[in-house]
């Protein structure tokens, strides 16, 4: 089984509430993520707007970058069969009404309480995957984990 990793976020919205992360926490491990590395930050507003670059000019996205540098946040490094797939899939459609409607099981669907404070990130494709890693954890060699800390965790 090939690993792949994506870098997931607890957004302030639910770091603010110790039940909310805690319960998206343990949705992580009840689904056989490996957590790889985690911290807890609080962002700058320069970090959000560097960040989330690409929505740069949309219309939420000045709120977008003030939510996400309004208080911690928790950022994991996440390993799994189709991490990046299965994470996206846990946490939902964007949008709070899609998600309450298509998916109420999901972790925005049952937490999120707005389209901007929607509870959690996760990167949506292979090359994002890698540039939002680096962007938390610039030290992190996935080569290296592999290579040194990988086998230790499957023996
Ligand atoms: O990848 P994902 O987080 O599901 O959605 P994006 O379309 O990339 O938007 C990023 C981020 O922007 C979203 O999680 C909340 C915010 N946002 C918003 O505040 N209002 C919208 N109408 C759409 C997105
Ligand atoms: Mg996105």
């Amino acid at each position: 089984k090939a690993l792949q990793i994506t870098l997931a976020i607890i957004k302030p919205d639910a770091v603010a509430h110790p039940l909310i992360s805690e319960a998206i926490h343990q949705k992580i491990l009840d689904q056989q993520f490996i957590v790889v590395r985690s911290k807890e930050l609080i962002w700058r507003r320069d970090d959000s707007e560097r960040f989330y670059a690409e929505h740069k000019g949309r219309f939420f996205y000045q709120r977008l970058v003030e939510f996400m540098s309004s208080g911690p946040m928790r950022a994991y490094i996440l390993a799994r069969e189709n991490a990046i797939s299965h994470w996206r899939e846990l946490m939902g459609p964007t949008k709070t009404y899609r998600a309450r409607y298509l998916s109420p099981e999901s972790i925005r669907g049952k937490y999120g309480l707005t389209d901007t404070r929607n509870t959690t990130h996760g990167s949506d494709s292979l090359d994002s995957a890698e540039r939002e890693i680096a962007f938390f954890f610039p030290e992190f060699n996935k080569k290296c984990w592999y290579e040194m800390d990988e086998p230790l965790i499957r023996a």
